[in-house]
């Protein structure tokens, strides 16, 4: 597929039932760009679109089997946890219905090591220098970019925005590398968390690590570090004492970002104060991919170390990332989660490793 194609779906705002919630959103969407959450949930598989980017569709252009192994399979920088029971999920009415995150649970998981942060640009850099690996973005040859990220030449010769959500541009040449199409880079972001990963990309660099992705029960217990049912990884309060404690919107999305917190893109992994497990930004900055495919019904599934439907043709995403924001998508809540199929990829959309 040369260049970059808006799947069939996205081209109207219709929740077409080929597009769940990552794309597809009812007309509340579209009125005003920052339509309040309830009124963007539209048909029974769209759901708001949040700040997730839109699907991609195409063929799968690689398998993480083909990737060889690290010389070193060692991992740095994974914070081991006891593991035992908490309570996953949510009943917050702030929640969107389609996206299933309760009711609440008492789920157990085993002992298990995840990485502090996401796996930043300087990480993923040494997994390519070392395997050649080539991204879904560079094979399909196109990302999507947040619009107000995007060089004013490059955004005028974009192609059509997916009219539900205007805001994600496909620009062609953005992949990792290039996070906002050609001549970006990521020289000064080295520390940042690399975007522009689809969860197959993130399979193939955790096969290459000796690590994996930590399922969604795994990764939502990390991020509450220890508190029960708390909306934020530090408390309930967004702003503590008027303190930023992570990277999410503030102003009027999509079009007027204060960087209040200091960032309208990403922010540099070890940003802000980690929570209680030593875990940074597991709120905001970046969605992260984990394991699972996405589903509800979570009481027809075990509750000790659950993996998730066996079935389903999206993955589940979790913390939100530096697009959220109350007026729309109040997803950085620990609770809160969301989805892509995996080989999507988009410049907000990353992962952190888990053993
Ligand atoms: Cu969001």
């Amino acid at each position: 597929m040369p260049g970059r194609e808006v799947p069939a779906g996205l081209t109207d705002a219709a929740p077409s039932g080929g597009a769940p919630d990552a794309c597809a959103a009812g007309p509340g969407a579209l009125s005003g760009g920052s339509g309040a959450p309830d009124a963007c949930v539209a048909g029974p598989a769209a759901g708001n679109p949040g700040s997730v980017a839109p699907r991609r569709d195409g063929e799968r252009p690689a398998s993480p089997a083909d990737v060889p192994r690290a010389a070193s399979p060692r991992y740095g920088g994974l914070v081991a946890l006891p593991g035992g029971a908490f309570r996953m999920g949510s009943d917050d009415p702030d929640g969107f219905p389609d996206d299933a995150e309760g009711p609440v649970r008492e789920v157990t998981v085993s002992p298990f090591r995840i990485a502090s942060t996401a796996v930043t640009n300087a990480q993923f850099a040494r997994f390519v220098k070392e395997t050649g690996y080539r991204t879904e973005a560079e094979t399909f040859g196109w990302s999507y970019v947040f619009h107000l990220l995007v060089p004013a030449a490059l955004r005028r010769a974009a192609p059509p925005a997916p009219a539900a959500v205007p805001w994600w541009l496909g620009i062609t040449g953005a992949y990792w590398r290039a996070p906002e199409g050609p001549g970006s880079d990521i020289t000064a972001r080295q520390n940042h968390p690399v975007v522009h990963v689809s969860h197959n990309d993130a399979l193939a660099y955790c096969a290459w690590a000796g690590v994996r992705l930590p399922t969604e029960a795994e990764w939502e217990y990390a991020a509450r570090g220890g508190l029960d049912q708390a909306r934020f990884p530090w408390g309930d309060e967004l702003t503590p004492r008027g303190q930023h404690r992570c990277n999410v919107w503030q102003g009027d999305f999509p079009t007027r970002n204060t960087e209040a917190d200091g960032f309208l893109g990403t922010a540099p992994v070890k940003s802000f104060r980690p929570n209680g497990f030593g875990l940074y930004n597991v709120a905001g900055n970046v969605w992260e991919w984990c394991a699972d495919r996405f589903g509800g019904d979570h009481l027809s599934r075990p509750l000790t170390d659950p993996t998730g439907p066996p079935d389903g043709d999206s993955r589940v995403l979790k913390g939100g990332s530096y697009l959220c924001h109350h007026s729309y998508c109040n997803r950085y809540r620990v609770g809160a989660r969301s989805r892509n199929t995996p080989d999507s990829s988009s410049g907000n959309t990353g992962f952190r490793v888990a053993a």
